[in-house]
């Protein structure tokens, strides 16, 4: 059996191009631009259903998303999903379609925002069940793996996901078959208002992969955009390799309640507070300018274009039409 890999990750300078760490920038000021309207949208009773955020959380799906092949690999989420699809690259005007309902959303309106997919891009879905979308990614791997497209499957949950019995199953069944799947547990200490710590009897979850014989890696810093990003291509290379899957977790928070009906009383306001001086947007930021990789100025520009593209969106949500009824009875079959 293979040891679990117990390496932490620091920030090293990054040998990517300007270009790659700009666009990555960008990315994570979408998720934090097009999460933050969509908050709006839903306090003034714009979005039906439940909307859950990853405000705080962005480095951690951007630099994982940023070292797989985009359009080839794929993914699977959770109800958490909007900054994973971002990152994936998923048109925007269709997701806030989506959420709100519109029939021009990346699922015609009848998923909303806990089930956002995408299949041509590789969005397996967004998953409203905790743990749900584990036996779609060993399904996805499992067929990668028997028709040889050497496409792998990064199955992003959360912390709460790991004590379901799924968890268990899976990454059982993807290590005894050596299947091309990452999973990916970002954990941002808390299952709605319970606290990890009070419902595991170990220090982080990544060492159960000791149990699976299959490596486990952690990712100390998940607000470290460059330490998620290096991890996640050491990892990507292993798995594309056909070694078999790989359990990873990072340390990460969300800035917001767990979804728009959580007024967060379990944690402390100093609690909260802290996580925001980690900004993984402002710390990366800080190391674009103190790199001389960008300017101040060409980072405000960024932003801006970044809003824009929100606000686009929201007009193009606002503006399409409501589903048909007739089209309740479509899409619900295979041809
Ligand atoms: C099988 C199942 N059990 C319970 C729920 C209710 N529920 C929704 S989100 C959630 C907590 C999930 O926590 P975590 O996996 O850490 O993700 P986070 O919300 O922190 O991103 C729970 C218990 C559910 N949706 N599905
Ligand atoms: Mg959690």
């Amino acid at each position: 059996m293979k040891e679990a890999a117990m390496a932490n990750t620091k920030s090293t300078k990054s040998n990517l191009t300007k270009e790659k760490m700009l666009h990555m920038h960008r990315l994570m000021l979408d998720i934090r631009n097009f999460d933050s309207r969509v908050n709006k949208l839903v306090r003034k009773g714009m979005v039906p259903g439940m909307t859950h955020f990853s405000i705080g959380e962005e480095a951690a799906s951007v630099g994982a998303i940023a070292a797989i092949e985009k359009g080839f690999d794929m993914i699977t989420s959770n109800h958490r999903g909007h900054g994973q699809s971002i990152a994936l690259e998923i048109d925007i005007n269709g997701m806030m379609a989506e959420i709100m309902g519109k029939a021009t959303g990346t699922c015609k309106g009848k998923g909303g925002s806990m089930h956002i997919a995408d299949l041509d891009n590789g969005n397996l879905g967004a998953n409203g069940i905790v743990g749900g979308g584990m036996g779609m990614a060993i399904g996805a791997a499992l067929t990668q793996k028997m028709k040889k497209t050497g496409k792998i499957v990064v199955c992003f949950f959360g912390d709460g996901a790991v004590n379901e019995g799924t968890f268990h199953e899976t990454l059982n069944m993807a290590s005894i078959w050596k299947l091309p799947v990452i999973f990916y547990s970002i954990n941002n200490l808390y299952g709605i208002s319970t606290p990890i710590k009070e419902v595991i009897n170990i220090d982080y979850n990544y060492m159960r992969a000791a149990s699976y014989g299959i490596p486990g890696h952690f990712i100390e810093d998940g607000n470290d955009l460059m330490a998620v990003y290096n991890k996640f291509e050491e990892i990507v290379k292993y798995v594309r390799e056909g070694n078999g899957p790989v359990l990873v977790e990072a340390i990460t928070y969300r800035w917001l309640g767990h979804s728009t009906s959580d007024p967060g009383k379990y944690r402390t306001k100093e609690e909260v507070d802290e996580w925001k001086k980690k900004d993984p947007i402002a710390r990366f930021r800080d190391y674009l300018i103190e790199n001389k990789i960008a300017t101040a100025k060409e980072l405000d520009e960024l932003n801006n274009a970044s809003l824009e593209a929100v606000e686009e969106s929201v007009k193009f949500a606002l503006s399409s039409p409501e589903p048909t009824l007739e089209s309740a009875f479509e899409d619900i079959y295979a041809d």
